[in-house]
């Protein structure tokens, strides 16, 4: 039976960077989950009797929102429910099924790289018919309709047994449980020389995937190690838990540092990679070599000719403003365009649609293709191998050569955590205010070029998207960029991205931190980052 279900609005019901984001306990109140979802269903239209995708990254909370999900899809009159087993769908796979299926949209239950477990963080995600994150104008009308909400559908028809594949019904609906890898994996083999990877690891070659104990894991497992013959024990941490194992699901040199470690010793493997809660973001390290992931685009977009499914070329680049210029390069070599986007994948879904790019990333880790309209962790790693055993060469190698043909972009990202949001929001505001008058300042002997305010206007649909993060530019072509981030649950996060070009060979050589030092510590300064937050350090940089 359907019921309706009297609710009042929840504050705070706004998709950030990606999705709503909270702490499990907020999502754990009666009705939280129900209203957004409801909200969600409200600004949608014309869905009577079509496929909707469920699934999620396996963390606390996963399932109960499942079933939330599955009974109010069916009070709102969908046709049919695509539900990955166990409830199990990485966020690429998601966009993959959405496609595949030509399903309407779905709903990611997921926080992505964010902690997971009872007082971690939880997360709901809507995804539109071509497989990516909704656009602004659906996600601010979701907002708009949660401030409002009086009341949701729900059905009372008891839980689907989520871990048995095959149909059952609730209502008139028809929920699907699907294997959550099958369709994803297929997606791969078409797009990767899977003969050649199987060469390569057939010929000793040496990997240790970490999945953190996250989502990527059933995955990573049934590609590498099952299909393309990579040593048993490759992927490590290949089974999702709800806490993810007590770890922060984050792949990169702070959270992902014990990779690291293992692939710089003299005995490790010659290839490392590890992939996020959701399975969106990879992090590639080869021996004596970690690969930025700005710099990782720029070596993707280059050789992205070596895969099959890319083999006539790339119609164009799209990262976010503050991923470093390595991938401009590259573009300007092949000849095509490389957009600028606002941080989050939902920006590139309209540039992807309309065949203007192949291949997007951001600095954060995150790589993908029009292949799905998703970032996509085990795609990037995929490409790698690829790369790897098309050219027969190592990751310092390739990444050597690529800097002495396209100059090195020195890049950094320091973080400064939880700090007080409205210290974090005035410190933002006062740089907003001193724009105009920054330019030919000479701070530590650097003069300032030009400084803005990021405002992105999306050349396909003509949207304009404002206070996107505060530029300042140098005469030397450093760079740094101040921004709040969009995914946090505590607090506000500042985030400060640092960049200098470097086109001389016989500097390609030094520590990053070094080679920045100096914008480092006028990046600290410029914004008096200690005064206003307290914080005389980065929590993370990476
Ligand atoms: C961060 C990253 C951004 C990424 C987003 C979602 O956002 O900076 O590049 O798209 O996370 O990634 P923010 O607003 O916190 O800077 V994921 O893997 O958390 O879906
Ligand atoms: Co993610």
């Amino acid at each position: 039976m359907i019921r309706t279900v009297a609710t009042t609005p929840f504050d705070g019901q706004k998709p950030g960077t990606s999705g709503l984001r909270k702490k499990v306990p907020v999502f754990q109140q009666p009705h939280y989950v129900e209203n957004f979802v409801q909200s969600v269903f409200d600004s949608l239209s014309e869905f009577e009797g079509e496929t909707l995708v469920v699934g999620g990254d396996g963390r606390y909370y996963n399932r109960e929102a499942i079933q939330t999900v599955i009974r109010i899809a069916a009070a709102a009159g969908f046709g049919r429910v695509l539900v990955g087993r166990g409830g199990i769908l990485s966020t690429p796979a998601a966009s993959a099924v959405i496609r595949k299926h030509g399903a309407f949209g779905g709903i990611i239950l997921s926080a992505s790289h964010n902690p997971g477990g009872e007082h971690g963080d939880f997360g709901i995600k809507y995804n539109i018919g071509n497989g990516g994150p909704a656009p602004e104008p659906v996600t601010d009308a979701i907002f708009a309709r949660s401030k409002e909400i009086t009341q949701y559908r729900i059905s009372d028809a008891p839980d689907v047994d989520l871990d048995t594949l095959g149909i059952t019904r609730v209502e008139d609906m028809v929920v699907d449980v699907v294997d959550p890898v099958e369709d994803y994996a297929e997606l791969m083999g078409t797009l990767f020389d899977f003969d050649a990877i199987r060469d390569l690891f057939g010929s000793g070659f040496t990997m240790r995937f970490d999945a953190m104990s996250a989502v990527t894991g059933p995955y990573a497992t049934a590609i590498l190690e099952e299909t393309l013959g990579a040593a048993p024990g490759t992927v490590v941490h290949g089974e999702p838990l709800p806490d993810f194992g007590g770890h922060h699901p984050d792949p990169n040199l702070v959270h992902a540092h014990d990779l690291y470690e293992r692939v710089m010793a003299p005995d490790g493997p010659e290839f490392g990679a590890a992939s996020d809660g959701d399975g969106d973001r990879n992090m590639v390290v080869g021996r004596g070599r970690f690969v930025t992931p700005s710099d990782s685009l720029a070596i993707i977009a280059a050789n992205a000719h070596l895969a099959p499914g890319y083999r006539s070329g790339i119609a164009g680049i799209a990262r976010s403003m503050p991923t470093s210029g390595a991938a401009d390069r590259v573009a300007e070599k092949l000849g095509v365009k490389c957009y600028e986007t606002p941080t989050g994948w939902k920006f590139f879904g309209n540039l992807l649609d309309a065949g203007l790019a192949t291949v997007c990333g951001e600095e954060s880790f995150g790589t993908g293709s029009s292949h799905v309209r998703e970032k996509d962790g085990l795609w990037a790693v995929l490409m790698w191998l690829n790369i790897i055993a098309a050219r027969r060469q190592g990751v310092a190698e390739i990444v050597g050569e690529h800097w002495a043909a396209y100059g090195r972009n020195y890049y950094t990202r320091h973080d400064y955590e939880e700090v007080d949001a409205a210290a974090a929001d005035a410190l933002v505001a006062d740089l907003r205010a001193r724009l105009d008058t920054l330019p030919g300042t000479v701070i530590n002997g650097l003069t300032v070029e030009k400084a803005d305010d990021f405002a992105y206007h999306d050349p396909v649909d003509g949207s304009v998207t404002t206070k996107q993060g505060i530029r300042v530019f140098f005469t030397d072509g450093s760079r740094i960029v101040y921004r709040l981030s969009g995914t946090g649950t505590a607090g506000a996060t500042l985030r400060v991205y640092l960049e200098r070009f470097e086109p001389d060979a016989s500097r390609h050589d030094l520590d990053t931190q070094d080679a920045l030092a100096d914008l480092v510590e006028i990046a600290r300064t410029l914004p008096d980052i200690e005064g206003r937050t307290g914080r005389s350090a980065p929590t993370v940089i990476t």
